[in-house]
């Protein structure tokens, strides 16, 4: 585990200031289907901001935005949060402070905190590239790989269709990935689970994600029924803001209960633990508040001694974790390399952070052009 700050993280600021922002919907095909029980994703809608400041040094974050159509509106709402804040000197938590209070009116959540957030992970990036510094050092971690799990496809497509895809997600070495469940019936949640058990090789850890589709008593049938089917953790079984059902079913589990990429902010984990809805948080870079949010985050679950792992977009996710004490577990997707000019290596199923200042994002910029969305 790391000292959560080896220097005074919260002061972090860069003797740089504020320009203009260059927001890109891009539309990423992916490699693998991804069948969750409440859509079918097949393209990732992907937002790159380019925050380039009066100075010419430039800070970057890409988000994923689920819909195309929150790609764009999230890109206004980014330009929007730049124009209220240019020519300012660069500081996260003083900007993140300013703009939250700023966008209260209309609410900083959804799309509004998604933009919020990917401006403070492009902030962030110019104090690291300011500094000389990989994000993860800045932050008082350090390089070593990053344990992560496999989450390309794995949706639900039926027993066999699973069992030959989880062979192939043991590429580069990966020792754990996540099935989603959710089919019509517990017996076909098994059978799918099973499948995939019985075609893996031992030792490699399966978590499963329910993507919020059971409704208390279904859920609580189901997740007893999975507890002998060797899993690492059932996330989301219930609607992720039901927290009374969610604490009543992990009392009833031994089974860890997952919760966290939809936790808007902080103050949502925070409740979520104070609830005793679940036994391992996953928070959104997205929609925890950036790297300013998530390093609130990480101290609540260090205080509580809980394990905290991250949701999709893995390279700046993986900066973070690393200066995470209770860290856990990289959700991986390669959905990125389709558009970066370095994508982060996985080896030994884990995944390397690059020695070089900031959050380690580049663009391909011939591959951005071929994937620029139609507007
Ligand atoms: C998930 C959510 C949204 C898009 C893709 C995947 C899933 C996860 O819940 O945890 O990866
Ligand atoms: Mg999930």
């Amino acid at each position: 585990m790391t000292e959560m700050t080896a220097r005074p993280v919260g002061a972090a600021t860069a003797d740089l200031h504020v320009e203009s922002v260059l927001a890109t919907a891009i539309d990423v095909p992916l490699n693998h289907v991804l069948g969750t029980s409440a859509d079918v994703v097949r393209r990732a809608p992907i937002l790159l901001v380019d925050l380039t400041t009066g100075e010419g040094a430039v800070g970057r974050a890409y988000v994923f935005c689920y819909r195309p159509a929150a790609a764009r509106a999230i890109g206004l709402l980014v330009e929007d949060a730049v124009a209220t804040i240019a020519g300012q000197k660069v500081d996260p938590r003083a900007m993140a402070a300013r703009l939250a209070r700023r966008f209260a009116l209309l609410g900083v959540s959804g799309v509004a905190r998604m933009a919020l957030s990917a401006l403070d992970v492009a902030l962030w990036d110019l104090v690291a590239r300011d500094a000389g510094l990989p994000l993860a050092r800045l932050l008082g971690g350090d390089l070593s790989p990053l344990p992560a799990y496999n989450s390309n496809g794995l949706g639900l497509m039926g027993p066999a269709a699973v069992a030959d895809e989880a062979e192939s997600l043991l590429a580069h070495g990966f020792r754990a990935m996540k099935l989603r469940l959710g089919y019509d019936t517990l017996a076909a949640d098994i059978a799918a689970t099973r499948a995939v058990r019985r075609r893996l090789p031992d030792g490699i850890a399966l978590m499963v994600d329910y993507n919020q589709a059971l409704a208390p008593a279904e859920a609580h049938r189901r997740c007893l029924a999975l507890e002998g089917e060797g899993i690492e953790w059932i996330e989301e079984p219930m609607a992720h803001h039901d927290l009374a059902s969610h604490a009543s079913l992990a009392r009833a589990l031994h089974l860890p209960v997952q919760l966290g990429e939809n936790f808007n902010g902080v103050h949502e984990l925070s409740g979520a633990l104070a609830a005793g809805a679940c036994d391992l948080v996953m928070p959104d870079l997205a929609r925890i508040g950036g790297v300013t949010g998530w390093l609130d985050a990480a101290r609540v679950a260090a205080a509580a001694g809980v394990p905290m792992s991250s949701h999709l977009m893995p390279e700046v996710s993986a900066q973070l974790l690393a200066a995470t004490p209770t860290r856990h577990w990289v959700e991986h997707v390669d959905w990125a390399e389709a558009f970066l000019a370095e994508p982060f290596p996985v080896v030994d199923g884990r995944l390397h952070l690059p020695d070089r200042p900031g959050n380690g994002l580049e663009w391909d910029r011939d591959a951005v052009e071929r994937l620029r969305a139609a507007n």
